[in-house]
C-alpha cells in the first residue's frame, strides 16, 4: 500500500520513509506541499497521507482543505504529523479536514497503530462506495429486462430535454406498447410473457445507437429516448424497430412465439416539457392501436 509522505525536513523525511518501508508500505516522498498536491492529482495516487504542517509552497492543512473541497465519495486518509503541539493547532488541523493528528516527536508504535486505523477506515469507505454503487444500479434498473426503470428513464428524459434545449439539438421519444400482450400470457403462460419482454428489450437495445436510451415505462410499455439532429422525428428509426420486433422469433415450448409493437412518437419542440412530450407520444400510441397496431404513428 502506497503512503504519501510530505515533509520538508530531509532527516525526518528519510527516517519516515525508512520505517514505512520496514512496515511494508510503499512510500511516495515529496519535499513540499505543492509537490504533494501534484502527486494527489495523479491516477492511482496514494490513499494514505502523512503530512507535515509547515512546508514550503503549501502547508499541510491547506492540502486537507483542498481535499475537503473536492468533496469526493472516497477521499484519502490524512494524518497531520507536525511539531505544532498546542490545542488550538490540533483543532485547526482536524477542522481543516485531517482525519488524525500526531505531534512530533512521535512514538513509532503509535504511528503504526494510527496508520492501521487509517487503513481500516479506507477499507470501510471503499466498501461503502461499492455498496452505494450497487444500490444505485439496483434502484435504476428493471430487474426483469435490465433496462432503465420508469423513474430512471424519466430522469434521463428530463436531462436530455434540458440538454436538447440548451444545445438546440433534436430529441424524440417513442412510447412502445406490445400488442395484445395479455393474449401472449394467456396462450403461452406468464413466464413466456416475461421471456418475450426480455427478448423485446434485447432486440431494441441491439438496434439503437449508443446515445439512445431504452427504459421500461410500465408492464409491457417501454420508452425510447433518441437524440436526433434538428427537428426530425428520427428518420425511419421507429419503423425499423417496429419491423424488427415483428420479425423476432422467440423460442417457446412447442412453437416459436412472436409479437408486434405499436409505437407513438413525439419530437421535442421549443416549448416541450417532459409531460407534454409524454402526452403527445401517448396520444400517437393510442392512434397506432386504433389504426390496427404493429405500426408507428407521429
Ligand atoms: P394492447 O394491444 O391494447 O396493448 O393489448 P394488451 O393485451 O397488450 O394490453 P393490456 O393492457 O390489456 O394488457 C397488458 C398485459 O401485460 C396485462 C399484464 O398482465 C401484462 N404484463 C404486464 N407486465 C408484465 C410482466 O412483467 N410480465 C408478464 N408476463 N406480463 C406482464
Ligand atoms: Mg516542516
Ligand atoms: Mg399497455
Ligand atoms: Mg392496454
Ligand atoms: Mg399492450
Amino acid at each position: 500500500m502506497k503512503v504519501l509522505i510530505a515533509e520538508d525536513d530531509s532527516t525526518s523525511r528519510r527516517i519516515l520513509a525508512a520505517i514505512m518501508k520496514k512496515w511494508g508500505y510503499d512510500p511516495v516522498v515529496t519535499e513540499d506541499g505543492q509537490a504533494a498536491w501534484d502527486v494527489l492529482q495523479q491516477p492511482d495516487a496514494p490513499r494514505l497521507l502523512l503530512l507535515d504542517w509547515n512546508m514550503p509552497k503549501m502547508e499541510g492543512p491547506e492540502i486537507c482543505r483542498r481535499l475537503k473541497e473536492q468533496n469526493v465519495s472516497n477521499p484519502p486518509y490524512v494524518i497531520l504529523l507536525t511539531g505544532r503541539d498546542n490545542k488550538g493547532d490540533i483543532v485547526l488541523g482536524l477542522d481543516a479536514g485531517a482525519n488524525d493528528y500526531m505531534v512530533k516527536p512521535y512514538d513509532p508504535e503509535e504511528l503504526q497503530a494510527r496508520i492501521r486505523v487509517g487503513k481500516r477506515m479506507l477499507e470501510l469507505q471503499a466498501s461503502l462506495v461499492e455498496a452505494h454503487a450497487a444500490l444505485t444500479q439496483l434502484a435504476m434498473h428493471d430487474p426483469l429486462t435490465g433496462v432503465l426503470n420508469r423513474r430512471a428513464i424519466l430522469e434521463r428524459l428530463a436531462d436530455e430535454l434540458e440538454r436538447a434545449k440548451r444545445e438546440k439539438g433534436g430529441l424524440s421519444i417513442g412510447m412502445f406498447d406490445l400488442d395484445l400482450f395479455k393474449k401472449i400470457n394467456d396462450t403461452h403462460g406468464h413466464q413466456m410473457g416475461d421471456q418475450v419482454l426480455v427478448s423485446f428489450a434485447r432486440c431494441i437495445e441491439g438496434k439503437i445507437r449508443k446515445y439512445d436510451c431504452l427504459g421500461r415505462y410500465g408492464g409491457e410499455e417501454f420508452l425510447l429516448i433518441s437524440t436526433v439532429p434538428g427537428n426530425s422525428t428520427g428518420g425511419k428509426l421507429y419503423e425499423r424497430l417496429c419491423e424488427q420486433v415483428a420479425a423476432m422469433e422467440i423460442a417457446g415450448e412447442s412453437v416459436p412465439v412472436s409479437v408486434t409493437v405499436s409505437i407513438g412518437v413525439a419530437a421535442v419542440k421549443k416549448d416541450s416539457t417532459v409531460d407534454s412530450l409524454l402526452a403527445a407520444a401517448d396520444a400517437a400510441l393510442y392512434r397506432a392501436k386504433a389504426e390496427g397496431r404493429n405500426r408507428v404513428v407521429y
